[in-house]
């Protein structure tokens, strides 16, 4: 898998959700391609962080933008503001995501349906819309969506996540219909396990709980993540990875995981 074969007309990267788990791993293994990097995220002491980190380890050149993909006119105002040497975003990467509780579908609580739904479909709407029409204008680019093993089946307190993560495999699915005719391509990865902040956030905050659920089995770590995503960008120009579901060995499906390794 180390072998890449970069097309080098691809050459700036934007990341939403750059500040942690798979979205910090993908910058970090962009960077150590020589891509040029736009990183979004709403923790900017971790992104100022991050981008010293690339800047002095791989020479990176970082430009952050920090906004709340739920907020469209934020989102806008902030490509808008990129200088024109970084409007050409060539990878779009749909990261920024969550998760909130593991609630019975009728117990959850509408302010947490708004902010997985916001966050993780119509921020990837948003971000999709006001850049994969340079893409298009300048016949290049390639947009990765973060889905979820979620999104194949739901589980139990699931119910909202799942749904969200089903709508990004419609919506990749869509948009590469819709793109058919251009040499653009779009990838929905779709990880099981990653030990991240994600089961953080979805205790809100009880690390100890979050800890417990990748206790007992090797998980993926962001960095395998970001290792699919970069074959995928890196496939030739002919070659659409159109769907990738990665999960620990350990793993079968969403609920079906041995924690005996
Ligand atoms: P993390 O919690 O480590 O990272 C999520 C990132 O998204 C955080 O940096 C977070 O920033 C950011 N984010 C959340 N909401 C917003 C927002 N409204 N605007 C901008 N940034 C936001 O978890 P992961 O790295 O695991 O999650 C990344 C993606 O991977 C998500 O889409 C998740 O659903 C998906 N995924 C994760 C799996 C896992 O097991 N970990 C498995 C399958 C998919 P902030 O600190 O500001 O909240
Ligand atoms: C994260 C994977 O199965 O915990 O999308 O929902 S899962």
């Amino acid at each position: 898998m180390n072998n890449y074969r970069m097309d080098m007309e691809l050459k700036t990267v934007l990341v939403t959700g750059a500040a942690s788990g798979i979205g910090e791993a993908c910058a970090i293994r962009f960077a150590r391609e020589g891509f040029s990097l736009i990183l979004n995220g709403r923790n900017l002491s971790r992104l100022d962080a991050l981008k010293q980190l690339l800047t002095e380890k791989y020479g990176a050149k970082v430009v952050l933008l920090p906004f709340d993909v739920r907020d469209g006119a934020a989102a806008r105002d902030a490509i808008d503001s990129l200088p024109d040497a970084w409007k050409s975003i060539d990878v779009l990467i749909n990261n920024a995501g969550l998760v909130l509780g593991l609630d019975k579908e009728y117990e959850t609580a509408p302010d947490d349906w708004d902010v997985m739904i916001d966050t993780n479909v119509k921020g990837i709407l948003t971000l999709t819309r006001l850049v994969t029409p340079g893409m298009i204008g300048r016949g290049r680019g390639h947009v990765i969506n973060i889905g979820s093993i979620a999104g194949d089946a739901a589980y139990a307190g699931g119910s909202v996540y799942c749904a969200t993560k089903a709508a990004v495999k419609a919506l990749s699915d869509g948009l590469r219909i819709d793109l058919v005719n251009t040499p653009l391509r779009v990838t929905n990865v779709k990880p099981g396990m990653v030990e991240t902040e994600f089961s953080i956030t979805r205790f809100r905050g009880d690390k100890e709980r979050a800890n417990k659920v990748y206790a007992g089995l090797k998980p993926l770590t962001g960095a395998d993540v970001a290792e699919v995503v970069m074959f995928a960008v890196s496939a030739p120009p002919h070659v659409q990875i159109a769907e990738v579901l990665v999960m620990p060995t350990s793993q079968a499906t969403a609920t079906v995981v041995n924690y005996e390794l």
